[in-house]
C-alpha cells in the first residue's frame, strides 16, 4: 500500500466527484478519502456501487479506490482538503471539520465566485499560527449531473490552480497532484496572476449569471438585446473600477497599471461576450439554481464587487441591486 499522503475531498457534488476521479486515475494515485457530510450520502454510495463515474465523450470510467467517513467530524488530522461545496456552504462545511484542520494542513478551494478564503480566516482559523495552507483553483470545465456520484463532462477546458498567498512547501504535495491528474488539465500559476484569473471569472460570471436569472434565459440569448448589453455595460463599468484599485494586486514596480489595463471595460467586454457566445447553449450554474429553488451564488458573486467596492468608497449601485433583484426573485419564487 502507498504511504503517501491522504487527500480528503469534502463536497462530492460534480466538482468534488472531478478532483477525486481524476486523482484516483493518475498512474499512481494518491490515497483518497470521501467525506460524507450527511448520512444519506452513504445509502447514496452504496447505490452508485461505491464508486465515482464519470462520462467523457459517452465513455464511462468508474475507476478508483476510495476510502469513506461519514460522520465527518470523527477521524485524525487531515494534511489535504479538496473543499468542493458551494460558496455558500463552504464556512459551515470547514467548520464542521475544524479540530482536524491546522497549521500542517492544506485546504484547495475549488469554488467559484469570490471571499470564502477571507471567510475561512475571519470566521475559522483567525490565528495565523493554526492556518492551514490555502490553495485556489479555478476551474472552467463544463459537468452535469447524471445522479449521486455520477457526473458527464461535457466540456473539457482547464483548470489554473496555485497558492492563494505566497508559496509553502508543504502545500506542494497536493499541488503537485493536481497538475499531474491529466484529467483536470491544470496549470499553475503564481499567486497575483491566480487572483488576476479568478476576478476575471468573477467578472464573467458576474455579468452572466444574474442576468440569466433576470431574463430567465440561456448565456447565448443574453446580449442579443441592447437592453440587456447597457445594464451589463453599467455592471461592467463598477466592476472594472473596484478591481483596478485593488490594493493587494498594486506592486512596487508599477503600482498596478497593469491591472488597469487587464480590466479596462473594453477587455472585459470583449470577454464576457466571448464567454457569452462560447457558452451560448449553458444555462448558467446561478440559473440552474435558481430554477431548483436552491438559494445562489450572487452574494460571492456581484456581492464580492459590492464589499471591496464599498471599501474603497467606490459608487457599486448597479451591482447592489442586481444582488438584491436575484435575491429578491428567489423569495417571490419561494413564495
Ligand atoms: O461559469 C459559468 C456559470 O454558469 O457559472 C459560465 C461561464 C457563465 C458558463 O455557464
Amino acid at each position: 500500500m502507498s504511504s503517501s499522503p491522504r487527500i480528503h475531498i469534502l463536497g462530492v457534488g460534480n466538482l468534488g466527484r472531478l478532483f477525486a476521479h481524476a486523482l484516483a486515475n493518475t498512474p499512481n494515485p494518491p490515497r483518497l478519502t470521501l467525506l460524507l457530510h450527511r448520512p444519506s450520502l452513504l445509502s447514496e454510495w452504496d447505490l452508485a456501487g461505491r464508486t465515482i463515474s464519470i462520462t467523457t465523450h459517452s465513455l464511462t470510467n468508474s475507476n478508483g479506490v476510495y476510502d469513506i467517513e461519514e460522520p465527518i467530524t470523527r477521524g485524525s488530522i487531515i494534511e489535504n482538503l479538496i473543499i468542493a461545496t458551494k460558496t455558500l456552504h463552504t464556512a459551515k462545511a470547514l467548520k464542521a471539520v475544524k479540530h482536524r484542520l491546522g497549521a500542517q494542513s492544506t485546504i484547495l478551494f475549488t469554488q467559484n465566485g469570490m471571499g470564502t478564503t477571507e471567510e475561512a480566516t475571519r470566521l475559522i482559523f483567525p490565528e495565523e499560527a493554526t492556518r492551514p495552507s490555502y490553495l485556489a483553483a479555478i476551474t472552467s470545465h463544463g459537468l452535469y449531473s447524471e445522479g449521486p456520484f455520477r457526473s458527464v463532462f461535457a466540456g473539457q477546458a482547464h483548470v489554473s490552480v496555485g497558492h492563494v498567498c505566497g508559496s509553502s512547501p508543504k502545500s506542494q504535495y497536493l499541488l503537485d497532484q493536481i497538475v499531474n491528474a491529466k484529467l483536470l488539465n491544470a496549470t499553475e500559476f503564481e499567486s497575483r496572476e491566480l487572483r488576476m484569473l479568478q476576478l476575471e471569472k468573477l467578472v464573467i460570471n458576474a455579468m452572466i449569471n444574474p442576468l440569466t436569472v433576470i431574463y430567465n434565459c440561456r448565456n447565448g440569448e443574453l446580449f442579443k438585446r441592447s437592453d440587456v448589453t447597457s445594464v451589463m455595460r453599467d455592471l461592467l463599468a463598477e466592476a472594472s473600477q473596484v478591481i483596478s484599485l485593488l490594493p493587494e494586486l498594486r506592486t512596487l514596480e508599477d503600482g498596478g497599471n497593469d491591472v488597469a489595463e487587464r480590466f479596462s471595460k473594453e477587455k472585459l467586454e470583449s470577454k464576457v461576450l466571448d464567454v457569452a457566445e462560447k457558452t451560448a447553449s449553458n444555462t448558467s450554474s446561478m440559473l440552474q439554481d435558481f430554477r431548483a429553488g436552491r438559494e445562489t451564488e450572487v452574494g460571492y458573486i456581484n456581492g464580492y464587487i459590492v464589499k471591496r467596492g464599498k471599501e474603497l468608497g467606490i459608487n457599486v449601485g448597479n451591482n447592489d441591486r442586481i444582488v438584491e433583484m436575484v435575491q429578491k426573485k428567489k423569495v417571490v419564487q419561494e413564495e
